[in-house]
C-alpha cells in the first residue's frame, strides 16, 4: 500500500521528509482486522485453523506454515527494508541458519571477520561439519573479498557496523565483487535497523536482523528476520521455515510490530545519544579508545557517512586492562550489565567474556575485542542522565 518514495532514498533523516518510513512502519501490513475492525493485529494464539470442507479453507491451514499475525510483521519488516519477501524467525540466528540453507556442500562463503560471535560459532562449529567451507576477511575492503573468491564462492555475508568493533562495510563495493563471481551478498542489518541503512539499495540480495535488538526495541522478546527480493532463494527460504519450523511466534510477532511503529522515533534517540556519548567517551582521560563511525577519527567516517543515515547508539571503547573494565563495569547504576542491544534501556556489557566469548582467544585479540573493551548500547533515557552514569564509572578507575 505504501511505497518509500525515491526522495527517501540514501538521504539522511534531517536533510528530507521522513514520514515516508514512519508510516509504512504504522500500517504496512497492519491493515485493520477482517473480522473485527481491531485496529491492531491481533494476536492469533492458534495452532490450527478450522476447514470448510476437504482442500477449502481460508488460506491458513496450520499455525507452522501460516499465522496472520506473523504475516502481519513479515510484510511491515520486508516493507521497511523495501524488500519484496520476510520471513520470520524464532530468532536471528535461526534466521541466519536458514539464509545459510541456500547454500549447499561444497560450496564456498566469505564472512566479515568480525561477526557477533554467534554467528562465527555458527558457521565454524556446525555448519563447516556439513562440508561448507567459511573464509573470514577484512570486509572493510572490497579487495579482501575479490582477493577471498574461489570457484565455488556462492555467498559474501557481512555485517556493517561490526559487532563490537564497528567496522564499516562499503555494501556498493563488495555487492560489485561478489555478483562478479556469481555470489549472493548477505548483510546483518541489526546494528543499523532500516531506518539507519537499507542494504538492498546498495546491491544486497538478503538482509538478515536480530529483531531481539531495534526492531522490537524493548529488550522482551527474541527474533529473527530474513527479506529480500529474488523470488526463487525466498521459495526456498519459505520452504526452509515451515520444514525446519523455527518460526517466530504470535506473541513475539506482535511484540515485534508494537515495536517497528516508533523505530523512527527511537532511531533518531538512539543516534543523537550514541553522538554525544562518544564525543564524551573520546575526551576522556582514562578511555584509550573509541570505536563509532560517528567519530571523523574512525577509519570508515566518510564511508558510513555516506552509505547510512546516522551513527546508531552502539559505542565500544576501550579501558586498557580487564581489571579496568571490571570496574567501570560493576560501578554503573543506571546502564544495565546485561547481554544484547537496542532496547529503549542502555546496557553495556563485556565481548571477550559475554558476546564473544566464544570466539577464538587469538582472533579476539587480532580483532580488537581486547580484555579492556566496553561495549554500550545507548537507550533512549535522558542523554545527560547515561554520561552522568558513565562518568561516575569512569572516575573509579
Ligand atoms: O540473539 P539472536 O536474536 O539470535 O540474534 C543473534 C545476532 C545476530 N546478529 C547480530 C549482529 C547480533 O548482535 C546478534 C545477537 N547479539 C547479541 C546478543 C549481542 O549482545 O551482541
Amino acid at each position: 500500500m505504501f511505497k518509500i518514495s525515491n526522495k527517501y532514498k540514501n538521504q539522511r533523516p534531517k536533510d528530507q521528509n521522513i514520514m515516508g518510513f514512519a508510516t509504512i512502519a504504522i500500517h504496512s501490513g497492519q491493515e485493520p482486522d477482517p473480522t473485527t475492525g481491531a485496529v491492531t493485529v491481533p494476536i492469533y494464539q492458534t495452532s490450527t485453523y478450522a476447514q470448510d470442507g476437504l482442500g477449502r479453507h481460508k488460506g491458513y491451514e496450520y499455525a507452522r506454515t501460516q499465522n496472520p499475525t506473523r504475516t502481519a510483521v513479515e510484510k511491515n519488516i520486508a516493507a521497511l527494508e523495501g524488500a519484496r519477501f520476510g520471513f520470520a524467525f524464532a530468532s536471528g540466528m535461526a534466521a541466519i541458519d536458514a539464509t545459510l540453507r541456500l547454500i549447499k556442500a561444497g560450496e564456498h562463503v566469505i564472512v566479515s571477520d568480525n561477526t557477533y560471535g554467534g554467528t562465527a560459532r555458527l558457521f565454524t562449529k556446525i555448519l563447516a561439519n556439513y562440508n561448507i567451507e567459511f573464509d573470514f576477511v577484512d570486509t572493510s575492503d572490497a579487495l579482501n573479498v575479490e582477493a577471498a573468491i574461489k570457484p565455488n564462492t556462492k555467498m559474501v555475508f557481512v555485517e556493517t557496523p561490526t559487532n563490537p568493533i564497528m567496522t564499516v562495510t562499503d555494501l556498493k563495493a563488495v555487492a560489485e565483487v561478489a555478483h562478479r563471481a556469481g555470489a549472493r551478498v548477505v548483510c546483518d542489518n541489526t546494528f543499523m535497523s532500516p531506518y539507519l541503512q537499507r542494504p538492498l539499495e546498495f546491491g544486497v540480495d538478503i538482509v538478515v536482523h536480530s529483531t531481539t535488538k531495534y526492531l522490537n526495541g524493548h529488550s522482551d522478546g527474541i527474533g529473527g528476520m530474513v527479506v529480500l527480493n529474488d523470488e526463487t532463494d525466498a521459495n526456498w527460504i519459505g520452504f526452509v521455515q515451515n520444514s525446519a519450523g523455527a518460526i517466530l511466534s504470535p506473541f513475539d510477532s506482535w511484540l515485534v510490530i508494537r515495536g517497528t511503529k516508533t523505530l523512527a522515533l527511537r532511531m533518531e534517540q538512539h543516534d543523537k545519544s550514541g553522538r554525544t556519548v562518544a564525543a564524551f567517551l573520546e575526551e576522556h582521560p582514562k578511555v584509550h579508545k573509541v570505536y563509532y563511525p560517528g567519530s571523523a577519527s574512525h577509519p570508515q567516517h566518510a564511508l558510513a557517512k555516506r552509505q547510512q543515515r546516522g551513527f546508531g547508539g552502539m559505542v565500544s571503547f576501550d579501558v586498557g586492562s580487564l581489571e579496568a573494565a571490571r570496574i567501570v563495569l560493576e560501578s554503573v547504576k543506571l546502564c544495565t550489565l546485561a547481554e544484547s542491544l537496542g532496547g529503549v534501556e542502555t546496557l553495556i556489557c563485556h565481548p571477550a567474556t559475554m558476546t564473544h566469548a566464544s570466539v577464538d582467544p587469538d582472533k579476539r585479540q587480532r580483532l580488537g575485542i581486547t580484555d579492556g573493551l566496553v561495549r554500550i548500547s545507548v537507550g533512549i533515557e535522558d542523554t545527560d542522565d547515561i554520561v552522568a552514569d558513565l562518568d561516575q564509572a569512569l572516575k573509579k578507575l
